[in-house]
């Protein structure tokens, strides 16, 4: 390509710093190093630590940085010794990546990277440097992705080639939202067929979850959240029933357990919410129930349960993007969506142009909006 070895300019949305709007500004991205990857950015989701980084709920971030971890896009051009990437192609950027030597990438059982700490908190990519320069300042890269861009440059172990004919405007939202849910029924809870599921928050994360159980054969998904207008389209996605625990004077779990004949199968958190948490463990059936903790708690925050409340047989267990190995994985969802396995486009309530971004964040944190996609 003509920018090949180029600096190239173009537009980014730039954070300066915590509870100020991104500015769109005219930014230089350089050309990528050795094992580095220039993408031009053709979609991006806004999704939740975006967002918690613009309301200074996430720390260790260096500003300026610029945001936005739920892209797709098409390869500009890469730098030596990258493989089996090329300019062209149709690509979802990793942040949890998958460099294939570490520990936890030679664990079949783990999905996490211990490359991911050396690029997410800091704020710069492996060669711990950054390719964005606006008004002849440096900007840091977030959770190795930067999405709010036309171009970004990433490690090639954060990047996945995906289907030449994948719609780039909806499988983004593989790159975190949707695969964070589905993967915590599919992969970490493994849903078995005719069982009970329950999930707690009905936000775009446990949509996605309960698209997951029904993918999986659930033949019951309970939802609950305190917000009722969430009920309608939960039931849309695959809830069986929506319930408020803010309806009942007496413990939830009770509740659930009464519905249930014991308790439900699976228990899924999807809020960050350490009352919540302890809830749904109770919620599971005390022989063979699951709870999965999908949100994240306040740091340093403790949950407490008997250790009786496992011997029985329950299971509590954690997952990051949903269990799955980013690079091995997220080409088979863009294929499993492409051929109509699951939907995501339901997720979708919003589209707007890159340039209106803050207008996408307040729909996000007003609670309107699921997912808002903007195109570049
Ligand atoms: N009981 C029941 N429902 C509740 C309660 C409660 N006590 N409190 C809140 N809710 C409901 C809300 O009404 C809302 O509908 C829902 O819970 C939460 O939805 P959202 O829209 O705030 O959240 P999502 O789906 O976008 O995200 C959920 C996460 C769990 C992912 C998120 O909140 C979180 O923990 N983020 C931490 C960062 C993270 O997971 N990052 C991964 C990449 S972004
Ligand atoms: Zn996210
Ligand atoms: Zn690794």
């Amino acid at each position: 390509m003509a920018t090949t070895g180029k600096i190239i300019k173009c537009k980014a949305a730039v954070c300066w710093g915590p509870n100020k709007p991104l500015t769109i500004e005219d930014i230089e991205v350089a050309p990528p190093k050795d094992h580095e990857v220039r993408i031009k950015i053709v979609a991006t989701g806004i999704c939740r630590s975006d967002e918690h980084v613009l309301s200074g709920n996430l720390s260790n971030i260096r500003f300026p940085i610029i945001l936005g971890h739920e892209g797709a896009g098409i390869v500009e051009s890469v730098g030596s010794s990258v493989t089996g990437i090329k300019p062209g192609d149709k690509v979802i950027p990793l942040f949890v990546p998958q460099c294939g030597k570490c520990r936890c990438c030679l664990n079949p059982d783990s999905n996490v990277c211990a490359e991911a700490a050396i690029g997410q908190n800091d704020g710069t990519i492996l060669a711990n440097s950054t390719r964005f320069t606006c008004k002849g300042i440096s900007v840091n890269n977030f959770a190795c992705t930067s999405t709010f861009t036309e171009y970004t440059v990433v490690d090639d172990f954060s990047v996945a080639k995906i289907h030449d004919d994948a719609p780039l405007d909806k499988v983004c939202l593989i790159g975190c939202g949707f695969t964070t849910g589905y993967g915590s029924a599919i992969n970490a809870a493994k849903v078995k067929p005719g069982s009970i599921c329950a999930v707690f928050g009905l936000g775009g994360v446990g949509l996605s979850v309960i698209i997951g159980c029904k993918v999986a054969g659930a033949s019951r998904i309970i939802g609950i959240d305190t917000n009722p207008n969430k009920f309608a389209r939960a039931k849309e996605f695959g809830a069986t029933e929506c319930i408020n625990p803010k309806d009942y004077d007496r413990p939830f779990h009770e509740v659930l357990a009464e519905m249930t004949g014991g308790g439900v199968d699976y228990a899924f958190e999807v809020i960050g919410n350490i009352e919540v948490m302890e809830s749904a463990v109770s919620s599971t059936y005390y022989g063979c129930g699951t709870t999965i903790i999908v949100g994240v708690a306040p740091t340093s925050s403790k949950m407490s349960f008997e250790p009786l409340q496992l011997l029985s047989g329950r299971t509590i267990k954690g997952a990051t993007f949903g269990g799955f190995k980013s690079k091995d994985h997220v080409p088979k969802l863009v294929c499993d969506y492409m051929n109509k396995k699951f939907n995501l486009d339901m997720l979708i309530t919003h589209k707007l142009p890159f340039e209106k971004i803050n207008e996408g964040f307040q729909l996000l944190c007003s609670g309107k909006s699921v997912r808002t996609i903007l195109t570049l």
